[in-house]
């Protein structure tokens, strides 16, 4: 047989939807420049979209603290996230402010991008974000079903965001917290010992603060696992801005998953770090 007569037509951009980026795409910047994957776990309603709509709103107004915009490769996908944002801004609590996340392909997460510029010292971080359904955490809880998880080998940091209102309820409070317990357990076997650093963000910080004594209880649940973590109180959105405004803890977050910030002035020439060509799933496995 000969060679197809026709090539099959490229697209003129590789993201001309700008919808969420799959696997392949996400692979695709890797190849030509560091991208900072980060994992997304949380039951469901925990507030995961939440925090993904809130720090495009955020970012997008110039008002992440620390933090410039400089593009991303899934506006539309984040407008469409946003909507909600925006009904809740124009005075009118909707009844669900994120869409709930449904996914066509059950198998893959799809990620939205943001590159963004530190202030302090110019560098440019590609921060690749998955939105996904609170059930895959679920069910990598109950059943460790972790196939679709295997791209958080690539990740740099995870974060599992919690509902600031069960730690808040009693009667919720211990369940919630020896099940984090099996999740970090879980993520424990999945990277084998080498778990990416792991930030627990608690939003609803607008209805609730963390005390201290619930916060060692959740810490301590991964420390038993040998599992550090970093805790956060969010409040991607606020019931009561006069107290803590819509946004908080995120600045805090993207910080912690970017790293601490290197003493070094920026090379000369050069405020990128060089693309490393690292495969994007092999990327962990190889270390
Ligand atoms: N007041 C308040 N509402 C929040 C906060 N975080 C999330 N929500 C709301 O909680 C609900 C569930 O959030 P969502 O992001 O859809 O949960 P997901 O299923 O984890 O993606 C939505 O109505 C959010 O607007 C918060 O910090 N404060
Ligand atoms: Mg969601």
């Amino acid at each position: 047989m000969g060679a197809a007569v026709l090539e099959q037509p490229e697209r003129a951009s590789a993201f001309a939807s700008s919808r969420t980026l799959g696997l392949d795409d996400l692979n695709n910047i890797m190849g030509t420049r560091y991208v900072n994957v980060v994992g997304i776990l949380g039951d469901p309603e925990s507030g995961k979209t939440a925090c993904l709509a809130s720090l495009y709103l955020l970012v997008s107004h110039a008002k992440l603290e620390g933090w410039s915009f400089r593009d991303s490769k899934s506006l539309t996908a984040f407008e469409e996230i946003a909507r909600g944002a925006r009904d809740w801004n124009d005075g009118r609590a909707p009844e669900q402010m994120t869409v709930h996340t449904e996914l066509t392909d059950d198998r893959s997460p799809g990620f939205l991008h943001l590159r963004l510029v530190r202030r302090s010292d110019g560098r440019c971080v590609d921060l690749a974000l998955p939105d996904i359904p609170g059930e895959w955490t679920q069910a990598l809880v109950a059943t460790a079903s972790s196939d679709r998880f295997e791209f958080m080998r690539s990740a740099e940091a995870i974060w599992i965001v919690l509902d600031g209102r069960s730690l808040a309820d009693i009667e919720k409070r211990h369940g919630l917290i020896v099940r984090m317990g099996q999740l970090a357990a879980r993520l424990k076997t999945m990277f084998e010992g080498h778990t990416p650093r792991l930030m627990v963000v608690v939003t609803h910080r607008d209805l609730y603060a963390l005390e201290d004594n619930v916060a060692e209880r959740l810490r301590s649940e991964f420390n038993r696992r040998d599992v550090e973590v970093e805790i956060v109180g969010a409040a991607p959105f606020s019931e009561q801005p006069q107290n803590i405004p819509a946004g908080f803890g995120l600045a805090e977050l993207v910080n912690l998953t970017i790293g601490i910030p290197s003493a070094r002035p920026p090379l000369w020439g050069s405020t990128e770090p060089a693309a490393d060509g690292r495969s994007y799933l092999n990327f962990r496995r190889d270390r």
